[in-house]
């Protein structure tokens, strides 16, 4: 069946339409249908649920935030029962909890898998979102809800003669799930952000030759993972309610606060030892060493010059530790990776490294890749070119408000949005960790489960009170950008010009920052304080009674 099939059969009825079964399409089933005892579909394109999850199967994928934080709260048994078993979680160990709680919440029943939603639009004759999937099925509800993940929508560069090349290529979002065998094989990798960090030493093991083609060189902290003991698993488990209090109250709800000093502060001595320890310590905490490193330049830069210090500690050969240190943003301005064993794997002899901004490539050939220096002879060529960020996933299918207003157009100076959940135009469409919202600046499941919870309880209010739509306000969602733009301003995060945040890594796509980088709990604040204002900046509407515009 090709994707414009015609309808096979008559349309379903439900109440809500979610799109995606990963950690929020999940959550948000449930509570929708447990709590407000809705009738929920949840369609997604993969053969099983996770999202993101299902899709990143790439050698080394493993999730950043620490496995006690990386998971949902809303349920004490849950917490209770589920045994992470290393520091951070690999992604088979992740993709095997999210179907845990799909079979312990009796989730399935109500998730149609293997279902591409090609197109909803909304009827403002019956006030109904009309949902096509690929499947020739169409669905009417009254409540669109997107849950398809910031990072899921894969960014192939479109590179000259790809089409021609003779090896197998992958992208590492859309990894097969029957694996990749490198042995012996002359590998190519594209891309240095987390993704190539965490996948680069696995493949180096495998390869027969490795050449890592890098265009911006990269900060990365260890990792430091482990095996996770008995003992931090039940402190972690009697913890619990600490740690949920900790993610909810901070500005990236990651189970850590950021330390209430500044950088400058310190003697130089007592600054070193503190980014030592964190360095020894491992993983995103090194951030948090001092609450003015995305803030004051100068206080970045002693955090940048101790990480390309450690760079050039590590890696032998002074070409490449000259070529992996020469980074042209702060610290942290774009998504800082953490590694195992990333800037190592550069002193072994079968892995090059090529310097694209200097030799940048000119096309792929049969045999390989080739730059502006030479051709590399390659087998295999993995794209961690990462992914259309925060938009890519809702422009890719046709979505159509108010009077056949396409999403495209709502958004082709930036993704217009109220508070990342909703836009102005579509009414009773919903979008969890929508770009706007602090998301990806964020430990992922509390985002999640913030937004969810906001939702499930808006529509319950809505039905409470009888009003049929909710719809965001086109001067507020003005004013959310502006508030979003320029709580960047207050960062260095604008510095780093080719950022996802910014949408800088795709061709043709506005440069708006994303995500909203004004923390978690402020973000949580300003969404509370919304809702005691009876919704303000959200129109409402009464079938009997009109419009509300608060
Ligand atoms: P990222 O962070 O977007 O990294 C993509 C990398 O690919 C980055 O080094 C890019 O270089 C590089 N890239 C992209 N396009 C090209 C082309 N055309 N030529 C050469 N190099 C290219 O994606 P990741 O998958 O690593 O991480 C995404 C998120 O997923 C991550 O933050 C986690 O939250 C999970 P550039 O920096 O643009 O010069």
């Amino acid at each position: 069946m090709n994707e414009s099939t015609p309808p096979l059969t008559s349309p379903i009825s439900v109440d809500a339409i979610v799109v995606g079964a990963g950690f929020s399409g999940l959550y948000q089933l449930l509570l929708l249908r447990e709590k407000l005892g809705l009738t929920v579909k949840v369609l997604d394109t993969a053969q099983g649920v996770g999202g993101t999850w299902y899709w990143n199967r790439y050698p080394g994928a493993r999730c950043d935030s620490e496995s006690h934080s990386y998971a949902y709260y809303f349920s004490k048994e849950l917490l209770a029962e589920w045994e992470w078993s290393e520091r951070y979680p690999q992604q088979p160990e992740i993709l095997r909890y999210l179907n845990h709680v799909a079979d312990r919440f009796d989730l399935r029943t109500d998730i149609t898998l293997g279902t591409k939603v090609l197109s909803a639009h909304y009827s403002e004759e019956n006030n109904l979102w009309h949902i096509t999937t690929n499947r020739g099925q169409i669905y009417t509800a009254t409540y669109f809800i997107t849950g398809v993940g910031c990072l899921s929508s894969a960014n192939i560069p479109s590179i000259e003669g790809l089409d021609s090349f003779s090896g197998q290529w992958f992208h590492t979002g859309e990894w097969p799930h029957e694996g990749v065998d490198f042995t012996g094989k002359k590998v190519g990798v594209i891309g240095t952000g987390s993704t190539g960090i965490q996948a680069i030493p696995m493949l180096a093991e495998q390869a027969k030759h490795l050449t890592v083609f890098q265009r911006t060189a990269n900060y990365s902290i260890p990792a430091r993972n482990k095996p996770l003991d008995d003992t931090f698993r039940r402190f972690a488990k009697e913890n619990a309610q600490y740690f949920r209090e900790v993610m909810t109250t901070n500005t990236n709800a990651h189970p850590f606060r950021i330390a209430d000093r500044l950088a400058l502060d310190c003697s130089d001595e007592e600054r070193n030892q503190i980014y030592e320890d964190a360095w020894l310590k491992g993983g995103l905490q090194f951030r948090a060493t001092f609450k003015d490193l995305l803030q004051n330049p100068q206080a970045n830069q002693t955090a940048a010059d101790f990480i390309r210090n450690k760079i050039r500690q590590t890696v032998i050969d002074p070409v490449k530790a000259e070529q992996l240190s020469n980074i042209d943003h702060p610290f942290a301005a774009k998504r800082p990776p953490i590694d195992s064993g990333y800037f190592e794997t550069f002193n072994a002899s079968h892995v090059d490294l090529v310097n694209l901004r200097e030799t940048p490539i000119e096309c792929i050939t049969p045999q390989g890749i080739k730059t502006s220096a030479a051709e590399f002879k390659l087998d295999m060529i993995v794209f961690a070119t990462g992914f259309d960020a925060m938009t890519g996933s809702l422009l890719k299918m046709d979505i159509r408000g108010r009077n056949g207003l396409t999403l495209e157009n709502a958004w082709h100076a930036g993704p217009l949005n109220y508070l990342g959940l909703q836009v102005p135009g579509f009414p009773n469409m919903f979008t969890i960790t929508g770009p706007g919202s602090p998301s990806v600046l964020c430990n992922m499941p509390p985002a999640i489960e913030h937004h969810v919870e906001w939702i499930t309880h808006c529509i319950a209010y809505l039905r409470q009170n009888q009003y049929n739509t909710i719809e965001a306000n086109q001067q507020a969602s003005e004013d959310w950008m502006a508030t979003v733009n320029a709580a960047a301003n207050e960062t260095l995060l604008p510095q780093a010009k080719h950022s996802w945040y910014l949408g800088a890594n795709v061709p043709g796509k506005p440069r708006v920052f994303m995500p909203y980088p004004g923390g978690f709990l402020r973000y949580r604040n300003i969404c509370e304080e919304i809702v005691s204002k009876g919704y303000a900046g959200f129109m409402l509407e009464h079938e009997s009674l009109g419009q509300t515009d608060k």
